[in-house]
């Protein structure tokens, strides 16, 4: 069993100090991160070879998206064998050069567990198909198929989420696609199997889980209709299952609790109250949540809605007054599910990409949380130009397609309009490696997925000869996290709540005491340093014009310039 010895030292400053609060975690996709075969699909050995690129960021942990083997309904995150790994991405031996390889750069690696579903192709969901008395039947959650569909619950990838099935014509669930049927958590053999697996992975010496989906694995047994207001946002029902916090806490008991390991579970549908009954240390369950109100700020479903800078402020204060006192926080601005972050929050347009990028990551490795980097995000890599429905791969895509546009509720061309800027497809193309063929994401002919065409221009191996890039940006910003405390440990202050432009914050530990400005916008915005110190140190701009002696009284910052200031 691997051990990772907790030697920190805790103060009363900082009285809980572990590990993962101060790690820089970046996540992968391995089927677009680099392709090593030529086959057009991304791999472990493609990984291996760029985990230079990712070490040279100063990030301490990779969270790797599935890399198990899987029919790819949901590109892997619908498992047919949890103990092995998908062969487009290599094989057993490949994933365990890849975990020495970490290890050797001082690396953690976190795996994505997909525990609230598995594929239809799993051997247990055949056997448990096959008959009303098969001893797997329970493993998935059926309804008897003579009473028409059990219930309204909406499939997220469309239609039902019940389907039929042959040859007992019963129905089983699934709150994604078809072929992505729910595990009955409420059966203690399916949560042995999932423990066991657990178990596996981390013998193998990985540092912990990504949890898919977890508030989603307790189901109300009396499956009641949803309302026309849950409707609008079944997640929310589907988060608050009756024993979730039952299993969670056994899952500790009987796995977690025996090494040490982060956890961070995908939190979707739960309030940002109801976090910190996840993630409050007494109780045992996960470590961090990832809290959906920050990449959801201007969504309703597929709907994208207007945004503003007080709104998306209110969110951090929120989580860290929920949140901040009793666990932990994660901050992200994306992720494989998300438009890409600079599209979504900063200006994407050519004069204000490079500052604007490298003013959202300010304001990420600043706040209080673990922070988790998407791949590309370093470079700025922007939203996707698709033009038509054909250019879109997401299962997603399709179920909105087909529940939306072919049965005449919308235009194709208003669904359209709005997965331009909501698509999770966006975060999926391939990475930028090069200016050259297929941006050096594969030797072969055909990418799995489209490349952006800006690649000529935002790319690594430009990044790395450019001093001012997004990339070098991400480099101080996580060695300033490391040399200061306060940006890990410090208490969090908003400053200004209602300003329309400026995010500005504190972070204060013991003496120690940070000031944080972002401009939102691209115009200069003029800025009165709070009283108090003689002068303010810059300890970083993302400006390369900025003078970085000390600062008082009125400045004027430059279009989505960001600062950190120390009294
Ligand atoms: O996503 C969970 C989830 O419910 C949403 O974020 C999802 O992306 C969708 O947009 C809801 O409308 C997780 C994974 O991150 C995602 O990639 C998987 O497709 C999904 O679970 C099923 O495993």
């Amino acid at each position: 069993m691997p051990q990772h010895a907790s030697t920190l030292t805790e103060t009363p400053d900082v009285p809980s100090r572990r590990w993962w609060k101060e790690a820089v975690v970046y996540q992968v996709y391995p089927r677009s991160f680099a392709d090593s075969d030529g086959d057009g699909i991304g791999d472990l050995p493609g990984l291996i070879s760029r985990l230079d690129h990712i070490t040279g960021l100063g990030v301490d942990v990779i969270w790797l998206s599935p890399h198990f083997d899987s029919p790819n309904a949901d590109n892997g995150y619908d498992i047919r064998d949890y103990r092995k790994v998908m062969h487009e991405f290599g094989t057993m031996e490949d994933f365990d050069r890849l975990l020495a390889e970490c290890s050797a750069r001082g690396l953690r690696l976190i795996i994505d567990l997909v525990v609230n579903h598995t594929s239809d192709e799993h051997a247990w969901f055949a056997e448990s198909r096959s008959s009303r008395g098969n001893p797997k039947r329970d493993y998935y959650i059926w309804r008897d198929g003579s009473d028409g569909v059990p219930n309204n619950w909406p499939s997220f990838f469309g239609g039902s989420a019940w389907t039929k099935d042959e040859p007992t014509g019963d129905y089983y669930l699934h709150l994604f696609a078809a072929k992505q049927p729910d595990l009955n958590w409420d059966n203690p053999e399916v949560r042995a199997e999932v423990y066991d697996l657990m178990r596996f992975w981390l013998d193998k010496g990985v540092a912990g889980f990504r949890m898919d989906v977890i508030p989603f694995i307790s189901k109300d047994p009396s499956f009641p209709d949803l309302t026309a207001e849950q409707l609008r946002a079944p997640q929310d029902v589907y988060a608050n299952g009756p024993r979730v916090h039952d299993y969670l806490q056994e899952m500790n008991r009987e796995v977690l609790s025996r090494y040490d390991v982060m956890t961070v579970g995908e939190a979707f549908g739960v309030s940002d109250r109801q976090a910190s009954l996840f993630v409050a240390e007494d109780r045992h369950e996960l470590n961090m949540v990832f809290h959906f109100d920050v990449v959801r700020l201007d969504r309703e479903g597929w709907r994208r809605t207007p945004w503003s800078l007080p709104d998306l402020k209110a969110v951090y204060t929120r989580l860290d007054h929920a949140v901040g006192g009793t666990g932990w926080n994660t901050v992200f601005l994306g992720n494989h599910d998300t438009p890409r972050a600079v599209s979504h929050f900063g200006d994407d347009s050519a004069p204000c990409r490079v500052p604007s990028a490298k003013a959202l990551a300010t304001m990420m490795l600043a706040q209080r949380g673990t922070p988790f980097i998407y791949q590309g995000e370093e470079l700025g890599m922007t939203n996707y130009p698709f033009q038509s429905i054909d250019q879109f791969d997401d299962v997603e895509v399709k179920g909105l397609w087909a529940d939306w546009v072919e049965t005449g509720r919308v235009e194709g061309e208003e669904l359209l309009s709005h997965l331009r800027h909501t698509s999770r497809d966006h975060a999926r193309t391939p990475m930028q490696w090069t200016g050259g063929r297929h941006a050096g994401f594969t030797t072969g002919p055909n990418p799995w997925f489209a490349i952006h065409p800006n690649h000529s221009e935002v790319n690594a191996a430009a990044a790395l000869v450019d001093e001012h890039s997004v990339y070098r940006h991400y480099q101080r910003l996580i060695a300033l996290r490391r040399a200061e405390p306060a940006l890990v440990y410090g208490d969090y202050l908003d400053l200004d709540p209602a300003h329309e432009r400026l995010f500005v914050f504190s972070r204060s530990l013991g003496g120690d005491h940070l000031l944080v400005v972002v401009n939102f916008s691209r115009d200069p915005e003029p800025f009165a340093l709070p009283a108090g110190p003689e002068a303010w140190r810059t300890l970083l701009s993302n400006d390369p014009g900025r003078d970085t002696g000390p600062l008082r009284g009125d400045v004027t910052l430059g279009p989505w310039e960001a600062l950190i200031l120390k009294a």
